[in-house]
């Protein structure tokens, strides 16, 4: 069933994934089986528009399937814990407007118990620091899929150092990150899975679990 649903999205089959997705759940299976599903059907959809088999409309429409699905997934999600373990302000940052990543790992966040805040896409270093000086995070969370936003992750590192706000730990996460991104933006983790990610957030404040 899962590599149905896989070749549905990769072949723009909306309805047909929907009702599969759906059809997943009811017979018990697991919402993030299903959420690295659609990741890996997305990851051969971006193959498929790199090779020019696939265009931007393409591109759209997987983007698309991906947040119709997520709609009913997500929420099955926030039942968790109900101590909060922390706050962490997130975005995806400027030149990059990719969501999907971002509000996979805020609600696999927020099941664990952190506090979200929610800054958007296309979000500029002064608005993250802006919002670590309202909110005073414990992490601060960046999102990254395509190589232009790297830079803007390091000068959003760069902007919280210069606000006398070195202290606050960062983490980062999509498709473009790595140890040596790591390295080069100056992050404390990165993690390009959701579920490890919250898992290095709780570490990072020393919390169990
Ligand atoms: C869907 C999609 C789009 C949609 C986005 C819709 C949306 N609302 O997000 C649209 C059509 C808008 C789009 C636009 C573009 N896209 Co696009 N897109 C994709 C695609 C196919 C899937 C992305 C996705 O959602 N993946 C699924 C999610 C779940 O995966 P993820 O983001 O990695 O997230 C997981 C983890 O990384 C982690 N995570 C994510 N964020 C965070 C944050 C933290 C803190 C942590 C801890 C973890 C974490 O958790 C998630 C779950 O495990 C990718 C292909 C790919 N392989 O990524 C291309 C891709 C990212 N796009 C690409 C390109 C080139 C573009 C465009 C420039 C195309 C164009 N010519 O206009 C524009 C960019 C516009 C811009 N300025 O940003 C390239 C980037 C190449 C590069 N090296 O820069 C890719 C890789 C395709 C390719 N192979 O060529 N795109």
């Amino acid at each position: 069933m899962q590599e149905e649903l896989f070749n549905k999205i990769v072949n723009m089959d909306e309805e047909g994934s929907i009702k599969l997705a759906k059809e997943y759940l009811d017979r018990g299976g697991k919402p993030q089986e299903l959420l690295e599903v659609c990741r890996r059907a997305m990851d051969a959809i971006g193959e498929k528009f790199e090779k020019g088999e696939y265009f931007l409309s393409e591109l759209l429409l997987g983007g698309e399937i991906f947040k119709s699905i997520m709609e009913f997934v997500l929420p099955l999600l926030e039942e968790s814990e109900t101590t909060k373990l922390g706050t962490i302000v997130l975005g995806t940052v400027k030149d990059d407007i990719h969501s999907i990543g971002k509000d996979i790992f805020k609600a696999f966040a927020q099941a664990a118990g952190f506090e979200v805040i929610d800054l958007g896409v296309d979000v500029p270093e002064e608005k993250f620091v802006e919002a670590v000086r309202e909110h005073k995070p414990d992490i601060v969370g960046m999102s990254c899929l395509i190589t232009a936003g790297i830079s803007s992750m390091k000068r959003t590192r760069e902007a919280l150092r210069a606000s006398g706000l070195e202290d606050i730990k960062i983490i980062i996460g999509g498709g473009r990150v790595d140890e040596s991104v790591k390295q080069f933006v100056g992050a404390d983790a990165w993690s390009d899975d959701a579920a490890r990610g919250v898992r290095i957030c709780k570490e990072l404040l020393g919390v169990e679990g």
